[in-house]
């Protein structure tokens, strides 16, 4: 009876050590979309992605049912002029966290299906390479035009 004990404990340890080391988890944080004028053929979302992990997270691409095609654009400013570049993958150390926000890095939210108003929310998919997708529930909010840092923002 004794050695049963034994036998079960040592394999709801080795249980409990399998689950952490599968749950890679990334945590987003404050997501939101960015409401367009109506007739838009893109939009951007903003959002924060922290990777509490021991490791190494990859984010390998994003689509939505409510997009045609979602891209991560990174924004570079050259001689003043700022253009977007897009990103293959994203990766994200552990204990790092990258923050979307408008004139930085942004989704790229192409052809939407719908046409989205504040209050609307649209979910996004998060494929990670070597973990489970992620599925958020984005809200759309109308951004204040008094802080339009984001002009540049054309296709
Ligand atoms: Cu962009």
């Amino acid at each position: 009876m004794k050695q049963t004990n034994i036998l079960l404990g040592a394999l709801l340890a080795l249980l409990s050590s399998l689950i952490a080391v599968a749950d890679s988890s990334l945590v987003i944080t404050d997501p939101w979309v960015r409401e367009a004028p109506p007739g838009a053929d893109v939009l951007a979302a903003y959002m924060t992605i922290a990777n509490p992990g021991a490791n190494t997270a990859t984010i390998i691409a994003l689509s939505s049912p409510d997009f045609e095609r979602i891209e991560i654009h990174r924004t570079l400013v050259e001689d003043g002029v700022a253009r977007m570049v897009p990103v293959e993958s994203l990766r994200i150390a552990a204990a790092e966290r990258v923050v979307f926000e408008p004139g930085g890095m942004h989704l790229m939210l192409y052809n939407p299906k719908r046409q989205l108003r504040e209050g609307d929310s649209v979910l996004l998919d998060l494929q990670q390479a070597t973990a489970a997708s992620i599925r958020v529930d984005v809200p759309v909010v109308k951004m204040n035009t008094d802080d339009d840092d984001d002009h540049h923002h054309h296709h």
